[in-house]
């Protein structure tokens, strides 16, 4: 096996240019790099879903692919996982595809990777790293990408902006080579990479990268039908370890062909990149082990202690599978002794995943002697300064010069807290009995429906508010209002589960809650499978006699609109289990907390931060899902749409859910709910944009009682009826409709909103339905 251990630049960006290809000079952050190597590689397809650090890397291609600078064709997942899915299969349908996510996002696709891996597709993802839940932490760390390390995927790592333009192109070449076929992961510090700018070379003309990657080899594919072939058959003993035998000696090729790809593109851009980057390591007794950013802090830190005489390296692999354990061996053999840093522990084994790998390549080299000091760093995006390094480096000498490593493993940078503070306490919690009488539901024996007496409007004003105040969202949202409307009809013990999305992320902030009532949050996607658990627990604790049946709790599962997308399985299955709770969507129509992308619940034609606007896009390409309609399908005892601008009706509606919920099962309603900000709009206009999203039939309002359908407000009987254009044209983000190059998007969502809202009219009208 060769090996290739070699100084790197002092920064990566430090480049030699002489008979290399034309470069320009360009101020970028990771993800602006991750996404000008994907337009200059030219991929197919990207398929993706949103998530902080990494969602700007399909928000700024879909803004290049607005203004016509690429064709790459760009899927929104409905999740990470099905996101996944459709890279597997464009991938085997024989083009180059691409994909970002970091966290949780990873976390949700981790089943599809070994299945990538284990079938041989190559494609690209690229991860900004972030902290794993829970609790939620949307900061850098790297116990996302450890998750990554058994699946078969080589991992290259890329330290600044630079790299991560530069191991875009490698990692194409690599996972396309023959005699690897792997898919290929590029993972940079989420926000110390993904999000500051730094400068980088960029290829002048995309041509010299594309004809370096060459045309992507053709693999067996189904759309391939002159050779069918079956595509991941069902494989049990003896192959299957056979199989595995395979993936294994394409990691080993991997081995090889990285370095040789290493070169190659060091000869068009003049960067090094080494499978391990050593920095002044040739004589030093002592060295700390980083990945990715962190290391070029230590590199600074470095150089201070070698001015007063201290022989201190770095090493920080750049390839993190296959592991460069010859590389560590060869490069340790004369080091006294490592600090080996992790950003995420294996918990139990004595170190993260780093320090536990060099420490079993380096124990198999009967020549070497180093000895390991493990510590675990900056998770949840905790800074690694010089000062931290220089303790890295100082715990490293200490050990050198004594012999002795006091402490093996431990956590650097965490702080027992003080156990003589308490957090301030927040309002007193909303006792059952403040809430109650706001709303009379009765059942009217001749029809079989409820019927709801409400109190005046006035008087709710004298509802505590189980939400207080001081959260954080922006002036004018409607989540608020639709939440204390819900609140005030919502009688007696209320537990609540938030969806992630911005209700849940404005309103806790540890150790800070505004939530009054009992409040649960179990990230994005799987809240009503939780709160269904509890709901079971509840029931049967109070079957049992360990709970009072008196308390009579009412269960409810708030959530975005984004939430019923990735969530849309767990929300079915409880429907379809029929639990006695609530599942209640504020509709802002994209994914409001992480920017402002796509939802499929965003209309046709709407700008979000990934159906972006330009000479070549108009916005999104499809109509917006009907999710009312969907739960309608589950035969709910009810389902209903309800608007905040219309708080009597939402208020009679909830009360309604309130009664089902208890008594008979599951309840969906679906929520129109104003966003100033990403809608474009002014802060205290929702009135006039919400009444027009309804007047043009848009958004009926109406609901579901045992299957029959009953309009709430007919804009056609009151005469108000007003066509698309009126609600359109009060919006910023549907602005450029207006357009007359845009009449026939137009057209298409006047028709399609006539279309439901006929189909609604006439359930309506049917006795039957
Ligand atoms: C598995 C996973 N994928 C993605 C995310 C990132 N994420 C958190 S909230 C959110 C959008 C929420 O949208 P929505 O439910 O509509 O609520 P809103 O923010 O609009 O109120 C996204 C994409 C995540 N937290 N977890
Ligand atoms: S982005 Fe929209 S939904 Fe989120 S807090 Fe601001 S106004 Fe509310
Ligand atoms: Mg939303």
């Amino acid at each position: 096996m060769t090996t290739r251990i070699q100084e790197a630049p002092a920064s990566a960006v430090e480049t030699r240019l002489l008979g290399c290809v034309r470069q320009k000079l360009e101020f970028r952050s990771g993800n602006e790099a991750a996404a000008l190597a994907a337009r200059d590689i030219g991929f197919h397809v990207m398929g993706y879903f949103p998530i902080t650090p990494s969602t700007e890397v399909a928000e700024n291609l879909s803004k290049m692919r607005a203004d016509g600078q690429h064709e790459i064709v760009m899927i929104a997942g409905d999740g990470e996982h099905g996101a996944a899915g459709i890279c597997y299969g464009a991938a085997l349908g024989g083009g180059r595809v691409l994909n970002a996510t970091s966290s949780q996002g990873l976390l949700y696709a981790l089943e599809q990777l070994p299945v990538q891996a284990g079938t041989r597709v190559p494609m690209v993802l690229n991860i900004a790293a972030r902290a794993i839940s829970g609790p939620l932490d949307i900061r850098g760390d790297h116990s996302d990408i450890y998750y990554a390390l058994n699946t078969g995927w080589i991992m290259l790592c890329a330290r600044d902006p630079q790299a991560v333009y530069d191991l875009n192109f490698a990692a194409v070449k690599i996972g396309e080579h023959r005699d690897v076929r792997l898919p290929v992961l590029v993972a940079y510090d989420g926000f110390i990479t993904s999000h500051q700018k730094r400068r980088i070379q960029v290829f002048d003309d995309p041509e010299a990268i594309r004809s370096f990657l060459g045309k992507r080899p053709d693999f067996p594919s189904p759309l391939d039908t002159e050779h069918p072939a079956t595509f991941g058959p069902y494989m049990n003993d003896p192959d299957l370890i056979n199989n595995k035998v395979q993936l294994s000696q394409a990691m080993e090729a991997a081995r090889r062909v990285i370095p040789e790809v290493l070169a190659e593109l060091e000869k068009m851009t003049g960067r090094v990149y080494p499978v391990l980057d050593g920095y002044r390591m040739d004589d030093a007794d002592a060295a700390v082990v980083l990945l990715n950013s962190a290391a070029e802090t230590a590199k600074e830190t470095a150089d201070g202690l070698r001015d007063k005489g201290a022989k201190v390296g770095v090493l920080s692999p750049n390839v993190l599978r296959p592991f460069p354990a010859e590389e560590f061996r060869q490069a340790l053999r004369r080091v006294k002794i490592a600090t080996i840093g992790d950003r995420a522990d294996s918990y139990g084994a004595g170190g993260g995943n780093l320090s536990l790998e060099v420490r079993a390549a380096i124990q198999i080299d009967p020549q070497n002697h180093t000895r390991v000091v493990s510590r675990v760093y900056g998770l949840g995006g905790k800074d690694f300064y010089a000062v931290d390094a220089e303790q890295f480096f100082g715990q490293a000498l200490e050990a050198a010069a004594t012999g002795r490593v006091a402490e093996p493993f431990a956590y650097h940078g965490a702080n027992p807290g003080r156990p003589d503070t308490r957090p301030p306490k927040g309002l007193p919690p909303i006792r059952a009995e403040e809430v109650r009488g706001m709303a009379h539901v009765q059942r009217d024996e001749a029809t079989g429906r409820l019927k709801v007496e409400l109190e005046p409007l006035w008087k709710m004003t004298e509802v505590p508010n189980r939400i207080g105040p001081g959260h954080g969202a922006c002036p004018g949202c409607g989540a608020f209002p639709t939440l204390h409307q819900i609140y005030n009809v919502l009688e007696g013990d209320v537990v609540v589960l938030f969806q992630t999305g911005c209700a849940m992320v404005v309103t806790t902030g540890y150790p800070s809650t505004a939530h009054r009532i009992n409040y649960i949050h179990n990230l994005f996607q799987n809240g009503a499978a939780t709160l269904s658990g509890l709901v079971e627990m509840y029931h049967e604790r109070v079957r049992r006699g360990e709970l009072p049946a008196s308390k009579d709790i009412t269960f409810v599962m708030i959530s975005g609109d984004g939430g019923m997308d990735i969530g849309m399985g767990p929300a079915i299955g409880a429907a379809n289990r029929n639990h006695r709770m609530m599942i209640l969507e504020y509709d802002n129509q994209g994914y409001m907390n992480t920017g402002a992308q796509l939802s499929y619940s965003t209309p046709f034609g709407h700008r979000t931060s990934t159906s972006e606007v330009g000479a070549s896009l108009p916005g999104k390409r499809y109509h917006h899902k009907d999710t009312a309609q969907i739960f309608a399908a589950c035969h709910l005892p009810y389902v209903f749409t309800a608007s905040e601008g219309f708080p009597e009706d939402l208020m009679r509606k909830v009360a309604k859910a309130q009664y089902y919920a208890k008594n008979e099962g599951l309840v969906y309603g679906k929520i129109l709910s104003y966003c100033p900000l990403n809608w474009r709009t002014a802060d205290d206009a929702a009135q006039p944009v919400l009444q027009a999203a309804i007047d043009s039939c848009f958004f009926p309002l109406y609901e579901i009682e045992h299957g029959h359908t009953a309009l709430t407000y007919d804009p056609d009987a009151t005469g108000r009826r007003h066509p698309v254009t009126d609600w359109l044209k009060l919006m910023g983000k549907t602005r450029h409709l207006l357009n007359p190059a845009n009449a026939g998007i137009v057209q298409g969502i006047q028709a399609e909103a006539d279309r439901r809202w006929a189909r609604i009219k006439a359930m309506h009208e049917h006795p039957l339905l």
